[in-house]
């Protein structure tokens, strides 16, 4: 009898075991498969999305912030919502890829609650894509509501687009965004929260990242708008203390700048501070132009953490720049109008542009006036103390040999044009970059190096007999040049008074 019961528990318990197990496997399939299932999803973008946007979705990145999300509940019932404006979606595009470009208009269309959605307008700038031209004007036709599609007369570029986009828009608020983003769930109710707080906020989303090659979404770390001297954009982190409280990652994040493609602003509001400057061309510069007028004239800037807008960073653009240096002419328009003394430094960042053209700033200068912007200086101390000057160079030039009184010549660098800075630090910079640099171990070589104010580079002029020579007191060894014609090299060696190793700086 008990060897029976002793049979019998042993099998209850084998049973009970693989039941166990055979659970745990299907448990563990079940959740592989879901996980798989969802990025299926967000790979293909929004039509799956259609057909599942009540699944929870599982294992996408975390991208929202649960604190404003508890916020943000209280105004989402459609009562709240009423009191919010609608916007008009404005939207540009040249020889756009057609998936790629409705990807944007669908996330929209889904992802944007319809009392919040005055329109999307679509600018064609021109395209000649046969598709954008043919099927595309019949599937909006046929299968999009609330979107308007509007064909420029002619190639605008990217800046006059967004204008005529803006001038045909009809909603409360406009928001601007790329012809290749994905706009996130909830994307548009922390923009227009800003901007019914105070007309003058100017709201940017967090931009992540739809990889340019598996089309999946990635969330970016959140990061603020800044610029560097030679008035490109760049992405500033922001201090470590800034994440300390959960509740203080929700926070609007007043920005210096923004990248410019996607960002919302009360729509009098744009018109009113003058939309964008309409003598520039194509692209470029138009997006510290528009930031620095912002903050210069009244208004405030903010990174949204809690609005979150995908965007492919593209490999290339598909326009060139049809009238020449667009960047360059453009930064000399915002440099012009509006950093006062201080676009000398870009001046000194890029020597050619002091001279170079970009057409008549009048009606700029006069918006400045009538809008009573404040100085730029007060833009750096109040809005971008961060942003730290170069440091002043003593004097510029070309560095020449002397190597007859009567008749100096060019001491060639690589590039044809680099000026040479000789800063307070002691050091000689290339185009303000790299400092010129001896190894004592490996010389005779003079190189170009990151500058680390090492003594190897620093230079000191000695004076012998009225003609200077330029001493690096590490090595104790001088300047020399293998010669005047071009392809001379610069290298370091003892200073014995050569003639090859008189130089001056020459300015122009
Ligand atoms: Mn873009």
């Amino acid at each position: 009898m008990p060897r029976l019961k002793l049979k019998k528990v042993i099998i209850l318990l084998l049973t009970f075991c693989v039941g166990y197990f055979l659970m745990l496997y299907w448990t563990s399939f079940a959740l592989n498969g879901g996980s798989k299932r969802s990025r299926l999803r967000s790979r293909s973008g929004v039509t799956r999305e259609e057909r599942d946007s009540s699944l929870l979705v599982v294992g996408e990145p975390e991208v929202y912030n649960t604190e404003y999300l508890k916020t943000l509940a209280k105004i989402n019932t459609p009562d709240d919502q009423r009191k919010y404006d609608e916007a008009s979606i404005v939207i540009c595009f040249y020889n756009e890829a057609l998936s790629v470009l409705l990807r944007t208009v669908h996330t929209v269309l889904e992802r944007t609650p319809s009392h919040l959605l005055h329109e999307v307008i679509l600018v064609d700038d021109s395209s000649e894509f046969s598709h954008l031209l043919n099927e595309l004007p019949k599937y909006v036709e046929e299968k999009l509501p609330k979107v308007r599609l509007l064909r420029s007369p002619k190639r605008l570029g990217l800046i006059r687009a967004r204008v005529f986009g803006a001038q045909n828009a009809t909603g409360e608020v406009l928001i601007f965004l790329d012809s290749h983003c994905e706009v996130n769930r909830m994307w548009i109710e922390p923009l227009l929260t800003r901007i019914k707080a105070d007309p003058k906020n100017v709201a940017v989303p967090i931009i992540d990242i739809v990889n340019a090659d598996t089309f999946y979404y990635e969330p970016s770390s959140i990061v603020k708008g800044g610029f560097n001297w030679g008035m490109h954009f760049r992405w500033d982190s922001l201090p470590k203390t800034s994440f300390s409280d959960p509740k203080a990652q929700a926070e609007p994040i007043p920005s210096p700048t923004m990248a410019g493609g996607l960002f919302a602003m009360d729509r009098q509001y744009f018109h009113d501070l003058g939309e964008y400057d309409l003598g520039m061309d194509v692209w470029g510069g138009e997006n510290l132009e528009i930031s620095f007028r912002i903050w210069m004239c009244g208004g405030r800037l903010e990174i949204i953490p809690c609005s979150r807008v995908g965007h492919i960073f593209r490999k290339r653009r598909p326009y060139g720049s049809p009238g020449g240096d667009a960047f360059m002419k453009n930064s000399l328009r915002v440099a012009h109008v509006w950093m006062d003394g201080y676009k000398k430094y870009f001046f000194l960042n890029r020597p050619n542009a002091e001279f170079a053209e970009y057409g008549d700033i009048s009606d700029r200068v006069a918006l400045r006036q009538r809008l009573k912007c404040k100085s730029f200086k007060w833009y750096l101390d109040n809005i971008y103390p961060e942003q730290t000057l170069p440091s002043a160079p003593l004097d510029t030039g070309s560095l020449k040999s002397r190597q007859d009184p009567g008749k100096v010549s060019n001491v060639k660098t690589k590039r044809k044009g680099l000026l040479w800075y000789e800063t307070t630090k002691s050091d000689f910079r290339l185009a303000n970059v790299l400092c010129m640099d001896v190894d004592p171990n490996t010389g005779p070589y003079a190189r170009l190096m990151h500058c680390n104010g090492a003594g190897t580079q620093n230079w000191a002029w000695t004076t012998s007999d009225g003609v200077q020579m330029l001493h690096n007191p590490s090595s104790g060894k001088c300047l020399i040049t293998t010669g005047t014609e071009p392809g001379s090299q610069l290298q370091a060696s003892s200073c014995v008074n050569h003639k090859l190793q008189h130089f001056e700086l020459v300015s122009f």
